[in-house]
């Protein structure tokens, strides 16, 4: 049970923390100039700090602010120009106090009050403040051990700052740092944000978020609305230097909250306009010096720096076109990868073709030359055959006209009986030589042709033919022969 409960804790103190530095980041923190410096150009040529009025014994340089140096009863102190309204704000200053002495006096204070206190006995600035200091004490005037001490002092005005006790009586935070004589400026971090002040020293030299310890947290505490951020510093019988190297001011605000845009008023808005054409003035001012201390350099021509739409045009037609010839080269390397595949698939079927041949066609190229030179010869042979054939047929129809037309004597029949006869008889022996050379020729199949009807179906019909004109010549003569029997029995 007690494990599960330090369990519950520890999550619980896990989600906590994830919260709070989810509301932390998530809280926008914006610069603010007019009420920071920082080196290293941090003056005026001239010692003034931008935006700071400075009083007493303060001694800006470039790089640092010299607050109160390390002589006898100085004071110092250092305000803004103008008074700020953040309703939460964040300050971070690095100093350093620095002596030669093992102890030093009297200390630095930061403030954030109504009014400015230029020159006072509260380290460098006034008392009875309205406000907060935070008071970097190194002088220990209570003697109790516990300097150099931070503290955190607030005051409505009419307290009157005890130093007998170094504040111990008025603080309403504190902590215990020793943060003179380090070898790296000292960073102090005060957090004003939602009525809840907080402040956090960093000793080190690394400028980071986990560097700075919380040294101080007041809560519910009440600041004026509108105050003046300062730096102060004294010394007394003992001295140190007070230097302050940055002083930056952020105004924080909420999540979701109200945007940047109220916080510059009109009269700031116009302020910048003015000084915005004062600048374009003094621009053209220095324009025209630098023309006539320079007349021989002359200032390029307005036109010059832009082109005119008939360039524009010029240059997409120019771009177009190189798109165009891209394609084109490439549409040109396509083909040649065609053309070359191309040839190397015609390279490998005659390659294989010419295997096939060699391995299917054992008589070889000369032998299926003579082959076909034969069937060639043959085709000539037979339709010259055929050609003479057809020449003794028709001869043999028409001489059996004239036979059938004369009809006259017996002795003329028969003698033209037996021409026909002879004609027949040589058609005959034609038909069987034609049959004999076709079937006894070399061996010659028609080359390509499937098994359609083929050369000896030719001969066939025309067998065929040939006996149909024999056995209708040997009608008319039958016929013609009866007739003149006939007719002799008239
Ligand atoms: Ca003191
Ligand atoms: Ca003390």
């Amino acid at each position: 049970m007690p494990c599960t409960l330090l369990l519950v804790h520890f999550l619980f103190f896990i989600t906590f923390s994830v919260y709070v530095q989810h509301v932390v980041s998530s809280i926008h923190r914006r610069f603010e100039y007019k009420y920071s410096f920082k080196g290293p150009h941090l003056t005026y040529q001239q010692g003034g700090i931008p935006f700071w009025s400075h009083y007493g014994d303060v001694i800006p340089s470039t790089d640092q602010v010299r607050v109160a140096p390390s002589l006898r009863s100085q004071r110092g102190s250092l305000w803004t120009s103008y008074n700020a309204s953040f309703e939460n704000w964040e300050v971070e200053m690095a100093f350093s106090i620095s002596g030669m002495l093992r102890i030093g006096a009297d200390g630095l204070a930061i403030w954030f009050t109504k009014e400015r206190g230029p020159n006072g006995p509260v380290y460098g600035a006034a008392d009875n403040w309205d406000g907060v200091g935070i008071f970097f004490d190194t002088y220990d005037n209570d003697d109790n051990g516990n300097n150099p001490i931070v503290l955190v002092v607030g005051n409505n005005g009419r307290l009157t700052y005890n130093h007998l006790n170094d504040g111990a009586t008025q603080s309403l935070g504190s902590c215990i740092r020793d943060f003179r004589n380090r070898h790296y400026p000292v960073r102090a971090r005060i957090t004003y944000y939602k009525k809840t002040l907080s402040v956090a020293v960093n000793p080190g030299l690394a400028d980071t978020e986990y560097a700075y310890e919380s040294c101080a947290v007041v809560n519910d505490m009440i600041l004026p609305k509108v105050g003046y951020f300062g730096v102060s510093a004294a010394t007394g019988s003992l001295a140190d230097d007070h230097d302050v190297l940055s002083f930056l001011t952020f105004s924080l605000r909420e999540p979701g909250a109200e945007s940047d845009k109220k916080q510059i008023s009109d009269s700031e808005r116009d302020a910048f306009q003015k000084e915005y054409e004062q600048f374009q003035k003094e621009l053209e001012k220095r324009k025209e010096d630098y023309q006539k201390d320079h007349p021989t350099v002359s200032t390029p021509k307005e036109d010059e720096f832009y082109e005119t739409d008939r360039q524009r045009e010029l240059e997409m037609v120019s771009k177009g076109q190189d798109q165009i010839q891209q394609e084109l080269n490439h549409l040109t390397e396509r083909l040649k990868m065609m053309w070359g595949e191309q040839k190397r698939h015609s390279d490998i079927l005659n390659r294989s073709n010419k295997e096939e041949s060699q391995t299917t066609v054992k008589e070889g190229p000369t032998m299926a030359k003579s082959n076909l030179d034969n069937v060639l010869k043959i085709q000539k042979h037979l339709v010259q055959t055929l050609e003479e054939m057809r020449s003794s047929v028709s001869e043999i129809a028409s001489k059996a006209k004239l036979i059938h037309q004369s009809s006259s004597g017996s002795s003329n029949a028969e003698s033209k009986v037996t021409e026909i006869k002879e004609h027949v008889s040589i058609v005959k022996r034609e038909m069987n030589n034609l049959l004999k050379n076709t079937v006894s020729g070399p061996n010659t199949r028609c080359p390509g042709i499937p098994s359609s009807p083929s050369c000896i179906s030719t001969g066939h019909f025309l067998v065929f033919v040939i006996l149909q004109t024999v056995f209708a010549m040997y009608y008319l003569i039958y016929r013609s022969k009866k007739e003149s029997e006939s007719k002799k029995f008239f």
